[in-house]
């Protein structure tokens, strides 16, 4: 994978053509991967010396792009990013002083009994302050620091990486797991910042952390979300479980059998997650935030006052980003390898076979797809919709779909919580192994994926070419599996796709099933739906979807999420308004009792948007009066 000269006029490249300056000898800071606890641990007392410093910080290639920002260090050791780690067993008493070397006052939080996490230490210039506190509550906490704001979702700038990570281990029990800090530069707080450097442990993708597991083996993720923003957490090829949420000093534990099974999991500003998951398949697989503008490369020139760099080294940075496969930021790598690598291979039938074809088209969307089953020769293809066809899959029944790229340009197609081989995945110059990489899809080619769908349930086929272009022109759809001997019935299974377009002139808008004008659906009243709801937007991490009448939402009943079915016990009815984060799908139903006329709606409270469709229920006609 390599750039062309137009990709590297975007991002990087530019903050480093317009910024040469030369380094004034700022300390380094080295990055923190939260391996090894700080301080001194001593008849249950840990002692630890933090100083806050301004350093130099490369988020990229230790030669590549550097940024002069504020960072917390221990005394008599480098700075890092994120901040020392602060591990201890519940129960420690924890002394704590913090130096501030800076010329500014720095307010931190966090270093304090978990759950009183609004208590707040303010060191002055110069200043020494000593803290001292139980850690009694076991959990993922972190502390943080800023010379401006006092809520971490204000954030941003040179503050924006003084994090460090405060994990409680219960008493005799220390599991195996992996601390992860997300921290993200932004020259303003809020949703509308375009210019971001999103790390994961203090590195961009992709220089982030790669981690080397074998089939089989348990991990365990716990993941802080010190930056302004939420993030939308995605796992290629697996469910993971969510074992506990942090929200606001309040850790909510989830019983094993009742812990969510996720592809995707939302983490909004200060919030901690614990997951843990196993793979059951070898191949190259990526976790990632699934908004598009922090998983493309950094953009970074607003950062302007923090960027330092020594020397005009582009080629260098160029032939750095050479590995990238056009993503950037909040993304990890891992290759499963199989400790049973004689593991026979099963020969390879496909029972069904697909066609997917991307053309070009005039006008808006840019792109339109059609489906055709290749068993139905002579079937013409659908005329395109706005966006994708629904492709209908059965669970367990082998299937090669071959994606037909007519574009000009290349792609490529993810099958988005589809549980399948890693070359099929779909990350051109990712998936796969080490021997065969997944190729884009060039112009003009086409590329057959297989799968075997263990799972019935909604999910999603969608671009993973890193160009938003195809993900706001149509280029995705619902992807949904029934369950053997069922067959699809569009009148009563119906598919929401929530989405964001590229309008030109308009600029973005928020789309239900590809448009922001819908026409009344008419539907039956008695009738039992299945709605189909699933948020393939850039990065609308907020969207929230419901279902109301003039009074409000109404009930509808949850029954999968991401494509795996509730438990039993937890499918429950529940007011008709549901958060739906980017690369998340809810599957729902719905009957109306009466005639009545309700509203699907879309909804971006913050951004004051509104989409909706209305659904039309009226009593059926009698057969013996219907023609
Ligand atoms: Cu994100």
């Amino acid at each position: 994978m390599t750039f062309s000269v137009g990709r590297c006029l975007i991002p990087l490249c530019l903050a480093l053509s317009a910024l040469s300056f030369a380094s004034n000898a700022l300390p380094p800071i080295e990055i923190n991967e939260n391996h090894v606890p700080a301080g001194i641990l001593r008849d249950g007392v840990l002692t630890v010396q933090l100083d806050i410093a301004k350093g130099e910080w490369h988020p990229e290639a230790e030669d590549g792009v550097a940024l002069s920002v504020y960072a917390f260090g221990e005394t008599g050791h480098p700075l890092q990013n994120p901040g020392p780690l602060i591990r201890v067993v519940q129960g420690t008493e924890i002394h704590a002083s913090i130096r501030n070397t800076l010329e500014v006052p720095i307010s931190v939080r966090g270093l304090s009994e978990p759950n009183t996490t609004d208590a707040r230490v303010r060191v002055a210039p110069g200043e020494i302050k000593e803290i001292k506190f139980r850690a009694t509550t076991p959990g993922l906490y972190f502390y943080w620091g800023s010379s401006e704001v006092e809520d971490v979702k204000s954030r941003h700038g040179i503050d924006s990486e003084l994090t460090g990570a405060l994990v409680v281990d219960p008493i005799g029990v220390r599991a195996d797991d992996e601390v992860f800090v997300l921290e993200m530069m932004s020259e303003r707080a809020g949703p509308g910042a375009r210019e971001t450097l999103a790390t994961i442990n203090g590195k961009s993708w992709p220089y982030s952390q790669h981690f080397q597991y074998h089939v089989g083996q348990p991990v365990r993720w716990r993941w802080i979300n010190a930056t302004n923003e939420p993030h939308s957490l995605h796992l290629h090829g697996f469910y993971y479980r969510v074992d506990a949420i942090n929200r606001g000093g309040r850790t909510e534990t989830y019983e094993p059998d009742t812990r969510p099974l996720v592809v995707t999991q939302r983490i909004a500003q200060g919030e901690t997650l614990d997951m843990s998951w196993s793979p059951d398949r070898p191949g190259q697989w990526l976790f990632h935030c699934h908004m598009v503008i922090h998983m493309t490369p950094p953009i970074v020139p607003k950062l302007a006052g923090l960027v330092k760099r020594e020397g005009d080294n582009h080629s260098d940075e160029h032939s750095n980003m050479h590995d990238a496969g056009g993503m950037g930021q909040l993304v990890v790598g891992i290759t499963v390898r199989d400790s049973n690598p004689a593991r026979p291979i099963a020969a390879w039938h496909a029972d069904r076979k697909l066609k997917l074809e991307i053309s070009e088209r005039p006008g808006l969307p840019r792109y339109a797809l059609r489906v055709h089953d290749l068993a139905q020769a002579e079937s013409p293809l659908d005329k395109p919709g706005l966006i994708g066809p629904p492709i209908i899959l059965t669970r367990g029944q082998p299937t090669e779909i071959e994606v037909v790229n007519q574009l000009k340009d290349p792609t490529a197609i993810h099958w988005h919580g589809i549980e399948l081989e890693s070359y099929y995945d779909g990350v051109p110059g990712w998936s796969g192994s080490e021997k065969q990489i997944t190729p884009p899809i060039p112009p003009g080619n086409s590329f057959i994926a297989r799968m075997t769908p263990p799972r019935a349930g909604t999910f999603i086929y969608h671009t993973h070419w890193h160009d938003p272009s195809q993900l706001t022109n149509g280029v995705y759809g619902p992807l949904i599996v029934l369950p053997p001997g069922d067959k699809y019935d569009p009148a009563s299974d119906l598919a929401f796709v929530f989405s964001i377009g590229d309008f030109g002139a308009l600029r973005e808008i928020a789309l239900i099933n590809g448009t922001p004008q819908n026409k009344t659906l008419q539907l039956q009243v008695g009738k039992k739906y299945r709605f189909r709801l699933i948020n393939i937007s850039t990065n609308n991490q907020a969207m929230q979807i419901a279902l109301r009448n003039s009074q409000g939402p109404v009930e509808w009943r949850i029954l999968a999420k991401d494509g795996a079915d509730l438990p039993p016990t937890a499918v429950r009815t529940t007011s008709a308004q549901l958060p739906v984060t980017v690369g998340e799908t809810y599957d729902v139903d719905f009957a109306s009792a009466a005639a009545q006329d309700l509203q699907l709606d879309l909804l971006l409270p913050a951004a004051k948007v509104h989409v909706t469709q209305t659904l039309s229920f009226t009593q059926p006609v009698p057969e013996s009066t219907a023609k």
